[in-house]
């Protein structure tokens, strides 16, 4: 049993390196709400992925988490006792949707209760790698020669797989450009959502490209649609932003809205939730990636432990820690070497925090003591 003696959460604040710009906008850094659990002598860390200010991937932003976890999740933990992630995610499982909130507690928990054991993360999830190959999520560029000289970095850096961002307007110039240089590479694109069912001809275009999968071309909350252009091109369909569940991972299966999935753990909930999405489409034989919300190191080396389960057949977004941040908030530089990144050994999530660097991005802290 791990009592839950204080919380903390931070709310941090991380410059990017680069102009980060998707169909659904422009980022130039990364804020987050940091937990740490503590219990006897041991901690216990997760980032949130909610959205910065705006609800522009799914519904909820760092201040919605925060409020969900202040008013609702938090005082239904601290001071109690945990034996498992599973039990501790069960008091969380009544109340309805904010998956992000839930998610980074239950993530915080598991690095817990996996240092309380003195196992990694992965062990305990049942991995079965110490490494995992990775790809490269490339933003929209300003020309289709920016986006293949940004590409041509990436290919040289060993990167297993291109991910190009696309928008209405800017899908097949980037990706014929790319493909007229480097005809081989594993390339895709990821639309997050900004299209409909009446730009089909944009997606037969793109069929000609010899792309891995499109991700989520259309709405955040649709499987419907997806099934009906999954039936109407070559290409897979990725989804992503849909699939907030294993059950939502079943039922677009099923539906046949899609032949791959982009597995993130905050997306869904959690861990458990994330691995029961990964044996859910095993079954089904299709293949899941592990996703990528630029995180830090932090959420960063949850990624990759998760990433090391068995389906996870497709290169990742956990690229280098290096390639976002000019100083991460952990010690452990995660880098990856010819497109494999290696699991942090150790305990837990195998990182530590560099307390210089995180109070140098924290923007505020508030405790949560044990009633
Ligand atoms: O759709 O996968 C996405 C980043 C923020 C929000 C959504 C997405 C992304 C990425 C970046 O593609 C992946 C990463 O490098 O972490
Ligand atoms: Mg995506």
């Amino acid at each position: 049993m791990l009592t839950l003696d204080r919380i903390e959460l931070r709310l941090v604040r991380l410059p990017l390196k680069f102009r980060f710009e998707t169909s659904f906008g422009v980022a130039t850094s990364r804020y987050f709400a940091l937990i740490t659990m503590f219990s006897g002598g041991l901690t216990g860390v997760a980032e949130t992925v909610s959205d910065d200010i705006f609800p522009l991937y799914r519904e909820e932003t760092v201040a919605t988490s925060v409020a969900i976890l202040k008013d609702v999740l938090i005082p239904r933990i601290v001071g109690k006792a945990f034996s498992t992630p599973e039990q501790l995610a069960g008091v969380l499982a009544p109340f309805r949707g904010n998956r992000m909130a839930k998610a980074v507690l239950e993530m915080a928990f598991w690095d817990l209760w996996a240092r309380s054991l003195n196992a990694p993360l992965s062990q305990l999830l049942g991995g079965t790698r110490d490494a995992v190959p990775v790809g490269v999520s490339l933003g929209i560029q300003p020309s289709a020669e920016a986006t293949v000289d940004v590409v041509a970095r990436h290919v040289a850096q060993g990167y297993k797989r291109i991910k190009l961002k696309i928008k209405p307007g800017w899908d097949v110039t980037p990706v014929s450009a790319v493909r007229a240089r480097f005809p081989s590479i594993n390339l895709t694109v990821d639309a997050n959502s900004a299209y409909t069912l009446a730009d089909l001809k944009t997606f037969r275009a793109l069929d000609e490209f010899g792309l891995d999968y499109i991700e989520q071309p259309l709405a955040y909350d649709d499987i419907v649609d997806h099934a009906r252009l999954q039936a109407g091109i070559q290409t897979a369909l990725c989804l992503d932003e849909s699939i907030l569940s294993a059950r939502d991972a079943r039922k677009a299966l099923e539906l046949r809205a899609g032949r791959v999935i982009n597995i993130k753990v905050g997306r869904v909930g959690g861990h458990a939730e994330a691995r029961r999405v990964h044996d859910v489409s095993a079954a089904f034989d299709a293949p899941v990636w592990c996703g990528g919300m630029l995180e830090s190191g932090v959420g960063r080396a949850h990624n990759i432990h998760l990433a090391t389960l068995p389906n996870f057949s497709k290169p990742g977004d956990t690229s280098s820690a290096s390639r976002y941040w000019e100083q991460d908030i952990t010690n452990e530089a995660l880098e990856t070497r010819d497109g494999l990144m290696p699991l942090p050994a150790g305990p837990g999530i195998g990182v530590t925090i560099n307390k210089t660097a995180l109070d140098k991005f924290t923007e505020a802290v508030e405790a949560f003591p044990a009633p």
